[in-house]
């Protein structure tokens, strides 16, 4: 039985030597002709190689909830090579601006200086966006198109990975790694800080609808309780300058007129923190709002993505997994 096992396999294997030599060398098998005749269907087969590898890639079955996030992505911004965005569809280039309050009026390109540049090979994945050092001036891109504009019974979600040593690298006072509004920090804006009192320092999500909504009778924010303020803390964030930390945001039911507008605050793909539920109300000027980013930071950045629905817990979960 062993020998004739051995001989079938000795027979099959010159045949598939032959029939490949046959189509490598068809000179040998009566020449040129039949492997011109093969050329098509040898280009389909590559063809057919190249499509199925990309379905593969695109339609894994393992993991449905990035694929579902990717769906919902408007902006995109990896910093690879360039801070300009890969995918947005507003304005996807870097702005500077001489500050971060309102009038912003800002101009492409990074800020002059280079203390703001591309780090190569530094990111998560890839190059990072690098703060050398604090800086007062406006860094980040255009809201129109790349941010879901605050409408009726509004969402979206923010996500991007961090590589800082907070009570280290930041310099002393707030330091807000992304800040998005039309107006101000207290008045209609979305904010990811650190703090400057605490030790270590907090990191903090805030959203504060439009001033009028949340604080109607003008008190002095400094001496309102924590609890008030719309506010989700991460007492102990843990941040390291020699390992990256994922930082996501979602939001949902803004703009209803009801007390029900959540956000959530996630921390390496899992749930940090949460607002509300609370009445958001957010009005925007869009053409004045930017999306600002590293206010008086020291660290790097990378990945910046958007997306104009709330993502769920398992899809933040998701977008973290697939970068580690
Ligand atoms: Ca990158």
């Amino acid at each position: 039985m062993a020998s004739t096992a051995v001989g079938v396999g000795l027979a099959q294997e010159r045949l598939t030597r032959g029939s490949w030599l046959r189509i490598l060398h068809g000179r040998r098998d009566g020449g040129w002709g039949r492997l011109e005749r093969m050329k098509p269907r040898l280009a389909w087969l590559g063809l057919a190689v190249v499509v199925g590898s990309g379905c593969v890639k695109n339609f894994w079955p393992g993991n449905p909830a990035a694929r579902s996030a990717n769906d919902a992505l408007i902006f995109h911004a990896p910093f690879d090579g360039t801070a300009d965005a890969r995918k947005a569809a507003g304005d996807g280039r870097i702005h500077h601006g001489d500050g971060w309050e309102s009038p912003r009026k800002t101009r492409p390109g990074l800020p002059p200086g280079n203390v703001v540049r591309i780090d190569p090979g530094a990111g998560v994945r890839g190059d990072a966006l690098r703060f050398d050092k604090k800086i007062t001036q406006l860094v980040g891109f255009r809201v129109p198109g790349n941010f879901p504009v605050p409408a009726r019974d509004g969402q979206g979600t923010v996500s991007f990975w961090l590589r800082v040593t907070p009570d280290e690298d930041i310099e002393p006072g707030y330091s807000d790694v992304i800040q998005v509004t039309s107006k101000a920090w207290d008045d209609a804006a979305f904010f990811v800080e650190f703090t400057k009192d605490e030790k270590p320092r907090e990191m903090r999500l805030g959203i504060y609808a439009d001033k009028r909504v949340w604080n109607p009778d003008g008190r002095d924010w400094n001496k309102m309780s924590l609890a008030e303020k719309p506010l989700a803390r991460v007492e102990r964030p843990g941040f390291r300058r020699d390992k990256w930390s994922h930082v996501a945001f979602t939001w949902e039911h803004f703009n209803t007129g009801r007390a029900d507008g959540m956000a959530r605050l996630y921390v390496d793909g899992k749930e940090a923190g949460t607002i509300g539920p609370r009445v958001q109300t957010f009005t925007w000027d869009a053409d004045n709002a930017v999306m600002m980013l590293g206010l008086a930071y020291t660290g790097w950045m990378d990945d910046l993505r958007v997306y104009n629905r709330a993502l769920t817990a398992r899809e933040v979960g998701a977008l973290h997994a697939e970068m580690q």
